[in-house]
């Protein structure tokens, strides 16, 4: 059922991309941002907006723009993440990651271009939101991508490779590089559904902790998962002594913390009345997903 749902959303994002790629200029970088981008990918990012969307009571023709403008900053942040300089994998849903297929200067392109396509996608005239929205919304992202947020995250999790860091230091580097975004994603879509200030601040921390299970989950996978589900290289985090949950506390206790999180996120939804069950569906795919 969960998965049904994902290919669809994914489809829907997908189409949305292709189509608004293919009303812009011709460029060299389009093949590889397409390949970074579009035909692979959960897009649990659009998902939780689409989840979130159900629960707000928001029509999805006014959050497709958005979810697009996500998997645009995720993409490249993957793309990114690859590299040599970064994480240095090869393989990326289950094909040569994007700097293997182009080339490392291509690659650092075609990323640097899914970053501004996210803006120029949510500034679109097709997006029938009102400035006011927009410029929240646009504000709100590159706050959540840059230094304060994924970027941020990313250089403390490069920084913190075999040094000892405690439990606070790293769920601080995981709610930064995974959490915000996520965050994002529900804080846009009650942006979107006029909720005031309090809820808008109350949705976006949810969808923080929702992506933060969502990074745990991921460590959980790199331990136990498989590589062919996945898609990309496991069993690695140990070995680059990665700062994550599992190494710090091991994998029961880890674990437990993890679903101690998800009760944690169930509870706090249950204040949001009808309209939870894709949302709940969603949360419980996410610790017990194996790609
Ligand atoms: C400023 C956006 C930006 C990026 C530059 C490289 C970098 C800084 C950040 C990397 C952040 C990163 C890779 C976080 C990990 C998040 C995570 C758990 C990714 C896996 O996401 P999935 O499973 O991937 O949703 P799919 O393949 O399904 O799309």
């Amino acid at each position: 059922m969960i998965k049904s749902k994902l290919i669809q959303n994914a489809k829907k994002i997908d189409n949305f991309l292709i189509n608004f790629l293919k009303k812009q200029k011709y460029s060299l970088l389009v093949a590889p941002m397409k390949y970074g981008l579009i035909s692979g990918g959960k897009k649990i990012r659009s998902t939780i907006i689409l989840d979130t969307g159900k629960l707000l009571r928001i029509k999805e023709k006014k959050l497709v723009h958005i979810c697009a403008a996500v998997e645009c900053i995720h993409s490249y942040s993957l793309i990114h993440d690859d590299l040599p300089c970064m994480d240095n994998d090869s393989i990326r849903r289950g094909k040569p990651s994007t700097h293997k297929k182009f080339g490392e200067a291509t690659a650092v392109l075609a990323g640097n271009s899914l970053l501004t396509l996210a803006f120029e996608i949510i500034a679109d005239k097709k997006n029938f939101l009102s400035s006011k929205h927009k410029n929240d919304i646009m504000r709100l992202l590159a706050n959540f991508s840059g230094h304060t947020g994924i970027a941020g995250g990313q250089e403390l999790d490069l920084k913190f490779e075999n040094k000892r860091k405690n439990l606070e230091q790293i769920v601080n580097m995981q709610r930064k590089k995974t959490g915000k975004l996520f965050n994002f994603c529900m804080q846009t879509t009650a942006i979107i559904a006029n909720k005031n200030k309090k809820e808008i601040l109350s949705l976006g921390q949810l969808g923080e902790e929702i992506g933060l299970l969502f990074q745990f989950a991921d460590d959980f996978l790199d331990v136990k998962g498989s590589k062919k589900l996945a898609g990309k290289p496991l069993k690695k985090d140990k070995k680059k002594g990665k700062s994550t949950l599992v190494n710090l506390l091991g994998y029961e206790k880890a674990f437990k913390y993890a679903d101690k999180l998800k009760k944690k996120i169930l509870l706090k939804l249950t204040k949001h009345g009808k309209n939870t069950k894709d949302l709940i569906d969603t949360i419980e795919f996410i610790l017990g997903r194996n790609f």
